[in-house]
């Protein structure tokens, strides 16, 4: 049994719905949503701004693999395209699996280089901790310490600065 902590963003195309898209193929998995948050793109800066959410997810057998093949089938199905000259370049869809808890509490640390755990920029994304920070006040980064912490840290204070909430979008079913 373990649980997930799923980042979403989009910046191409009708971006919520891309973001509702993947909380509604995820189904009975998910736990929490977060905010909906307007972020200026980071890496590669010719490019339109991000939508950005975080999911907690939870399933009874899911192991991390499973956690990173759930979130490639919603990359697919919003029709994502991979532009390898282009790693942080614009995207329909990403869902990143940015930690994994055993049913224990434990995290699952993992340095495999298509799934590393935590994930290795993490502790550096303000659109990452920011939503975070919405559905679990208390969470800690295995390696990193508590988020809030994190969050206070001068080295994001810039970025966070930057992370604007948007409470007119909601990722809830309208179902
Ligand atoms: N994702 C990227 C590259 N840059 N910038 C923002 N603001 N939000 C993202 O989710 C994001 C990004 C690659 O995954
Ligand atoms: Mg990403
Ligand atoms: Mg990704």
């Amino acid at each position: 049994m373990t649980t997930a902590v799923l980042s979403l963003g989009s910046n191409l195309g009708d971006r919520a719905a891309h973001l509702r898209a993947a909380v509604e193929l995820l189904g009975a998995s998910v736990v929490a949503v977060s905010g909906v948050y307007e972020t200026p793109p980071w890496g590669d800066a010719a490019q339109p701004s991000y939508l950005n959410a975080l999911l907690i997810v939870h399933d009874g057998s899911a192991t991390a693999r499973h956690w990173l093949e759930r979130c490639r089938a919603c990359e697919s199905a919003a029709g994502r395209v991979r532009d390898p000259e282009r790693r942080f370049g614009p995207r329909t869809l990403d869902v990143d699996v940015i930690a994994v808890r055993r049913a224990d509490g434990t995290p699952v640390i993992s340095d495999d280089p298509e799934l590393t755990l935590p994930h290795p920029r993490a502790h550096l994304r303000a659109f990452v901790l920011r939503p975070w920070l919405d559905v679990e006040p208390d969470a800690v980064l295995p390696g990193h310490g508590p988020i809030a912490a994190l969050l206070r840290s001068p080295e994001l204070a810039a970025d966070l600065a930057e992370v604007s909430p948007r409470p007119d979008v909601s990722l809830e079913s309208t179902k």
